[in-house]
Protein backbone atom coordinates (compact mmCIF):
# COMPACT_ATOMS: atom_id res chain seq x y z
CA UNK A 1 0.00 0.00 0.00
CA UNK A 2 0.55 3.76 -0.83
CA UNK A 3 1.06 5.66 2.39
CA UNK A 4 -2.81 7.80 2.87
CA UNK A 5 -1.03 11.19 4.45
CA UNK A 6 2.41 12.42 5.29
CA UNK A 7 2.84 13.73 8.71
CA UNK A 8 5.55 15.82 10.26
CA UNK A 9 6.51 14.86 14.18
CA UNK A 10 8.18 17.13 16.52
CA UNK A 11 9.19 15.75 19.49
CA UNK A 12 12.06 13.58 21.31
CA UNK A 13 14.01 10.66 21.11
CA UNK A 14 13.01 7.75 24.12
CA UNK A 15 15.90 5.65 23.68
CA UNK A 16 13.69 2.53 25.24
CA UNK A 17 11.07 3.08 21.91
CA UNK A 18 7.96 3.43 23.90
CA UNK A 19 7.31 7.10 23.79
CA UNK A 20 8.55 10.07 22.24
CA UNK A 21 9.57 10.29 18.66
CA UNK A 22 9.34 6.10 18.55
CA UNK A 23 5.90 6.08 19.88
CA UNK A 24 5.59 8.67 16.57
CA UNK A 25 7.04 7.08 14.02
CA UNK A 26 5.31 3.67 14.94
CA UNK A 27 2.22 5.17 15.17
CA UNK A 28 1.87 7.22 12.21
CA UNK A 29 3.48 3.90 9.94
CA UNK A 30 1.07 1.50 12.12
CA UNK A 31 -2.00 3.57 10.65
CA UNK A 32 -0.65 3.91 7.31
CA UNK A 33 0.41 7.14 6.83
CA UNK A 34 4.52 8.70 6.43
CA UNK A 35 6.43 9.68 9.02
CA UNK A 36 8.77 12.63 8.96
CA UNK A 37 10.65 14.07 12.28
CA UNK A 38 12.34 16.97 13.80
CA UNK A 39 13.89 16.16 17.22
CA UNK A 40 14.07 18.35 19.84
CA UNK A 41 16.05 16.53 22.50
CA UNK A 42 17.49 12.80 23.35
CA UNK A 43 16.69 10.70 26.12
CA UNK A 44 18.14 7.92 27.47
CA UNK A 45 16.02 5.66 29.35
CA UNK A 46 14.41 2.45 29.84
CA UNK A 47 11.42 1.53 31.14
CA UNK A 48 12.29 1.70 35.01
CA UNK A 49 13.29 5.15 34.40
CA UNK A 50 15.19 8.39 32.64
CA UNK A 51 19.00 8.78 33.08
CA UNK A 52 19.63 11.51 31.12
CA UNK A 53 18.47 14.24 28.38
CA UNK A 54 20.42 15.72 25.88
CA UNK A 55 19.08 18.99 24.21
CA UNK A 56 19.44 19.97 20.27
CA UNK A 57 20.14 23.03 19.33
CA UNK A 58 17.08 25.40 18.66
CA UNK A 59 17.99 26.55 15.18
CA UNK A 60 18.33 23.02 14.35
CA UNK A 61 14.58 22.12 15.46
CA UNK A 62 14.13 25.16 13.42
CA UNK A 63 16.16 23.76 10.08
CA UNK A 64 14.83 19.92 10.45
CA UNK A 65 11.36 21.38 10.53
CA UNK A 66 11.77 24.19 7.74
CA UNK A 67 14.06 22.02 5.17
CA UNK A 68 11.76 19.32 5.19
CA UNK A 69 8.43 20.79 5.14
CA UNK A 70 9.85 22.95 1.96
CA UNK A 71 10.53 19.54 0.37
CA UNK A 72 8.26 17.50 1.74
CA UNK A 73 4.75 19.07 3.18
CA UNK A 74 2.85 17.31 5.26
CA UNK A 75 -0.47 17.52 5.88
CA UNK A 76 -0.54 17.44 9.49
CA UNK A 77 2.07 18.34 12.23
CA UNK A 78 1.89 16.39 15.71
CA UNK A 79 4.06 18.10 18.41
CA UNK A 80 5.56 16.32 21.80
CA UNK A 81 8.37 17.06 23.95
CA UNK A 82 9.77 20.94 23.88
CA UNK A 83 11.80 21.26 26.91
CA UNK A 84 13.21 25.05 27.06
CA UNK A 85 11.50 28.35 25.56
CA UNK A 86 13.88 28.35 23.66
CA UNK A 87 13.10 25.43 21.97
CA UNK A 88 9.68 26.28 22.09
CA UNK A 89 10.13 29.72 20.50
CA UNK A 90 12.34 28.34 17.49
CA UNK A 91 9.42 25.86 16.94
CA UNK A 92 6.50 28.83 16.67
CA UNK A 93 9.01 29.98 14.59
CA UNK A 94 8.95 27.75 12.56
CA UNK A 95 5.48 26.94 12.29
CA UNK A 96 4.66 30.61 10.96
CA UNK A 97 7.13 29.62 8.24
CA UNK A 98 5.88 26.58 7.07
CA UNK A 99 2.22 27.38 7.50
CA UNK A 100 0.58 23.89 7.94
CA UNK A 101 -3.22 24.52 9.36
CA UNK A 102 -3.70 20.96 10.89
CA UNK A 103 -1.38 20.48 14.56
CA UNK A 104 -1.74 18.86 17.53
CA UNK A 105 0.00 19.46 20.51
CA UNK A 106 0.63 17.22 23.67
CA UNK A 107 1.92 19.54 26.04
CA UNK A 108 4.21 16.96 27.53
CA UNK A 109 5.71 17.87 31.04
CA UNK A 110 6.69 14.28 32.98
CA UNK A 111 7.78 11.01 32.13
CA UNK A 112 6.10 8.01 33.40
CA UNK A 113 8.59 8.17 36.26
CA UNK A 114 8.31 11.04 37.43
CA UNK A 115 11.31 12.82 35.44
CA UNK A 116 10.63 16.81 34.28
CA UNK A 117 11.00 16.73 30.19
CA UNK A 118 9.93 20.83 30.34
CA UNK A 119 11.07 23.77 32.57
CA UNK A 120 8.72 26.67 33.61
CA UNK A 121 9.42 29.02 31.93
CA UNK A 122 8.79 26.86 29.13
CA UNK A 123 5.41 25.74 30.41
CA UNK A 124 4.47 29.75 30.33
CA UNK A 125 5.07 30.47 26.95
CA UNK A 126 3.98 26.88 25.70
CA UNK A 127 0.31 28.29 27.77
CA UNK A 128 0.51 31.74 26.27
CA UNK A 129 1.77 31.08 22.44
CA UNK A 130 2.06 27.71 21.30
CA UNK A 131 -1.79 26.59 22.43
CA UNK A 132 -3.15 29.41 20.45
CA UNK A 133 -0.87 27.69 17.42
CA UNK A 134 -2.38 24.14 17.84
CA UNK A 135 -6.00 22.99 16.24
CA UNK A 136 -6.01 20.24 19.34
CA UNK A 137 -4.60 20.11 22.56
CA UNK A 138 -4.16 17.12 24.22
CA UNK A 139 -3.22 17.37 28.12
CA UNK A 140 -3.60 14.31 30.54
CA UNK A 141 -5.40 15.26 33.92
CA UNK A 142 -1.76 16.73 35.80
CA UNK A 143 -0.77 18.97 32.29
CA UNK A 144 -4.35 20.61 32.38
CA UNK A 145 -4.06 20.69 36.26
CA UNK A 146 -0.60 22.75 35.70
CA UNK A 147 -1.64 24.78 32.78
CA UNK A 148 -5.03 25.75 34.42
CA UNK A 149 -4.02 26.57 38.27
CA UNK A 150 -7.00 24.11 38.98
CA UNK A 151 -7.45 20.71 40.98
CA UNK A 152 -8.90 18.14 38.95
CA UNK A 153 -11.28 15.17 40.33
CA UNK A 154 -13.94 14.63 38.10
CA UNK A 155 -15.21 14.88 35.13
CA UNK A 156 -16.81 18.72 35.65
CA UNK A 157 -13.54 19.69 36.54
CA UNK A 158 -11.73 18.33 33.64
CA UNK A 159 -14.67 20.46 31.57
CA UNK A 160 -14.17 23.37 33.90
CA UNK A 161 -10.35 23.14 33.29
CA UNK A 162 -10.79 22.66 29.42
CA UNK A 163 -12.47 25.77 28.83
CA UNK A 164 -9.84 27.77 30.43
CA UNK A 165 -7.73 26.68 28.38
CA UNK A 166 -10.32 27.56 25.59
CA UNK A 167 -10.28 31.17 26.82
CA UNK A 168 -6.63 31.29 26.65
CA UNK A 169 -6.93 30.92 22.87
CA UNK A 170 -6.80 27.03 22.73
CA UNK A 171 -8.86 26.13 19.61
CA UNK A 172 -9.83 22.16 20.48
CA UNK A 173 -9.10 20.29 24.04
CA UNK A 174 -9.41 16.95 24.93
CA UNK A 175 -8.48 16.76 28.43
CA UNK A 176 -7.27 12.78 29.57
CA UNK A 177 -9.09 11.33 32.32
CA UNK A 178 -6.75 8.11 32.24
CA UNK A 179 -4.84 9.18 35.85
CA UNK A 180 -8.53 9.77 37.57
CA UNK A 181 -9.59 6.87 39.80
CA UNK A 182 -13.15 5.87 37.68
CA UNK A 183 -14.26 2.93 36.48
CA UNK A 184 -14.01 3.65 32.66
CA UNK A 185 -11.24 5.83 31.44
CA UNK A 186 -12.82 8.87 30.26
CA UNK A 187 -11.49 11.36 27.58
CA UNK A 188 -12.96 14.67 27.71
CA UNK A 189 -13.47 16.66 24.01
CA UNK A 190 -13.96 20.51 24.11
CA UNK A 191 -14.30 23.17 22.09
CA UNK A 192 -16.62 26.54 22.15
CA UNK A 193 -19.67 24.49 20.33
CA UNK A 194 -19.36 21.28 21.81
CA UNK A 195 -18.55 18.82 24.46
CA UNK A 196 -18.06 14.92 23.93
CA UNK A 197 -16.77 12.14 26.43
CA UNK A 198 -15.17 9.16 24.76
CA UNK A 199 -15.34 5.98 27.54
CA UNK A 200 -12.86 3.26 27.22
CA UNK A 201 -12.59 0.27 29.41
CA UNK A 202 -9.62 0.24 31.97
CA UNK A 203 -7.19 -2.22 31.65
CA UNK A 204 -5.22 -3.35 34.88
CA UNK A 205 -1.49 -3.10 33.67
CA UNK A 206 1.40 -0.77 34.66
CA UNK A 207 2.42 -0.63 30.87
CA UNK A 208 1.36 2.46 29.95
CA UNK A 209 4.30 3.95 28.95
CA UNK A 210 3.68 6.60 26.18
CA UNK A 211 -0.14 6.44 25.55
CA UNK A 212 0.51 10.04 25.57
CA UNK A 213 2.84 10.59 22.33
CA UNK A 214 0.99 7.46 20.77
CA UNK A 215 -2.69 9.12 21.33
CA UNK A 216 -1.46 12.37 19.87
CA UNK A 217 0.54 10.91 16.96
CA UNK A 218 -3.04 8.71 16.35
CA UNK A 219 -5.26 11.45 16.20
CA UNK A 220 -2.98 13.40 14.02
CA UNK A 221 -2.63 10.43 11.59
CA UNK A 222 -6.22 10.48 11.37
CA UNK A 223 -6.68 13.93 11.47
CA UNK A 224 -4.09 14.28 8.30
CA UNK A 225 -6.29 11.80 6.34
CA UNK A 226 -9.05 13.94 6.12
CA UNK A 227 -11.30 13.30 9.18
CA UNK A 228 -13.03 15.53 11.11
CA UNK A 229 -11.33 16.18 14.45
CA UNK A 230 -13.51 14.80 17.11
CA UNK A 231 -13.88 11.69 14.77
CA UNK A 232 -9.79 11.24 14.97
CA UNK A 233 -9.68 12.04 18.79
CA UNK A 234 -12.18 9.06 19.40
CA UNK A 235 -10.28 6.98 16.87
CA UNK A 236 -7.02 7.88 18.48
CA UNK A 237 -8.59 6.89 21.86
CA UNK A 238 -9.42 3.65 20.71
CA UNK A 239 -6.17 2.51 18.70
CA UNK A 240 -4.18 3.51 22.07
CA UNK A 241 -7.20 1.55 24.41
CA UNK A 242 -6.32 -1.71 22.03
CA UNK A 243 -2.56 -1.35 22.37
CA UNK A 244 -2.82 -1.10 25.83
CA UNK A 245 -5.18 -4.18 25.80
CA UNK A 246 -2.19 -6.50 24.08
CA UNK A 247 -0.40 -6.48 27.11
CA UNK A 248 3.58 -6.85 25.77
CA UNK A 249 5.05 -6.66 29.05
CA UNK A 250 8.74 -6.08 28.10
CA UNK A 251 11.04 -4.53 30.59
CA UNK A 252 11.28 -4.23 34.88
CA UNK A 253 9.24 -1.09 35.18
CA UNK A 254 6.51 1.18 32.65
CA UNK A 255 6.60 -0.79 29.92
CA UNK A 256 5.29 0.05 26.24
CA UNK A 257 2.06 -0.38 24.34
CA UNK A 258 1.87 -2.39 21.48
CA UNK A 259 1.82 0.10 18.51
CA UNK A 260 0.93 -2.90 16.09
CA UNK A 261 -1.39 -4.17 17.54
CA UNK A 262 -3.13 -1.30 14.92
CA UNK A 263 -3.75 -3.56 12.02
CA UNK A 264 -6.66 -5.11 13.93
CA UNK A 265 -8.00 -1.42 14.23
CA UNK A 266 -7.09 -0.24 10.28
CA UNK A 267 -9.23 -2.92 9.22
CA UNK A 268 -11.90 -2.52 11.80
CA UNK A 269 -12.11 1.44 11.77
CA UNK A 270 -10.84 2.75 8.39
O1 LIG B 1 5.37 10.32 27.37
C1 LIG B 1 5.99 11.54 27.41
C2 LIG B 1 7.31 11.55 26.73
C3 LIG B 1 7.49 12.32 25.62
N1 LIG B 1 8.65 12.40 24.95
C4 LIG B 1 9.71 11.69 25.35
C5 LIG B 1 9.62 10.86 26.45
C6 LIG B 1 8.38 10.79 27.16
C7 LIG B 1 8.27 9.92 28.31
O2 LIG B 1 9.14 9.22 28.71
O3 LIG B 1 10.66 10.16 26.80
C8 LIG B 1 10.98 11.79 24.58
Amino acid sequence: MKPKSKVLIIAGSDSSGGAGIQADIKTVTALGSYAMTAITAITTQNTTGVKSIVSIDSKEIFKQITFTCQDIKPDAIKIGMLHSSKVINSVIRALNKVKISKIVLDPVMVAKGGTRLIDNKAINILKNKLIKKATLITPNIFETEILTKTKINNMEDMIYAANILLSKGANNVLVKGGHLNTKTVNDVFVNKNEIKIFKNKKIATKNTHGTGCTLASAITTYFSCGKPLKKSCELGTKYVNHAIGSKLNYGKGYGPINHLNSIIIYKKFR
